[in-house]
């Protein structure tokens, strides 16, 4: 089933189920065993993220008082990111309706307790292009408005499984995560979520 909640959100619930949630998480070990999560840090002020973050694909999204930017290599190992996993690339040809493949793969860990404040993804050159969003794990409590940060805004809880893609004029509404429901999901046996988004960076 799919709901669109504004304009160019699209909220595919259960849009993995539970075998194909487990071979993309089975597929997402591998990738973080050869790119490690690393905590970001926040432009200027280097105050860690209570996420941690990978990535897959060409390229990766950092963060560190430098600032925010797309880069190769992991800021740690410098080796170039894993590939994207294929499930997750099946899942941008299914859902986010824009002829060229993603060049990144965000991948989040929400340990139970961990927030995302709110945010715009506007880092890459091309809006044209949606961001698409896969659960792994423990229910988020994710909350989202419109393009000015003052603008009312709606939660929506996102399962294991669970797409959500922000397109056309939702690309850049502000978004967050208010909190990770402990215990909600047995996918991951540490407990807590996985979030992956896919973005094209570049314009093709
Ligand atoms: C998360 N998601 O679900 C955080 N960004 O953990 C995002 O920040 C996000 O879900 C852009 C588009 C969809 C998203
Ligand atoms: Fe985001």
């Amino acid at each position: 089933m799919l709901s669109t909640l504004a304009s160019g959100v699209a909220f595919h619930p259960g849009y993995l189920g539970p075998r194909e949630a487990a071979a993309l998480l089975s597929t997402l070990r591998t990738a973080v065993a050869a790119a490690p999560l690393f905590t970001p840090r926040m432009p200027r002020t280097g105050k860690p993220f209570s996420v941690r973050m990978t990535n897959c694909g060409p390229l990766g999204w950092v963060s560190d008082e430098r600032g925010y930017r797309y880069q190769p290599n992991h800021p740690e190992t410098g080796a170039l990111w894993p590939p994207i996993p294929e499930i997750a690339l099946q899942a941008w040809l299914e859902l986010a309706g824009y002829p060229h493949p993603p060049e990144a793969c965000l991948v989040n860990y929400y340990a139970p307790g961990t927030r995302m404040s709110l945010h715009q993804d506007r880092d890459e050159a091309d809006f044209a292009a949606p961001v698409v969003s896969l659960s792994l794990g423990d229910t988020a409590v994710f909350r989202i408005g419109g393009t000015s940060r003052s603008d009312p805004t709606r939660s929506i809880r996102l399962a294991s499984g669970d797409a959500l893609v922000l397109g056309g004029s939702s690309r850049l509404a502000f978004h967050g995560i208010d909190r990770i429901l402990a215990g909600s999901s047995r996918l991951l046996a540490e407990g807590g979520r996985f979030n992956l988004t896919l973005r094209r960076v570049t314009r093709p």
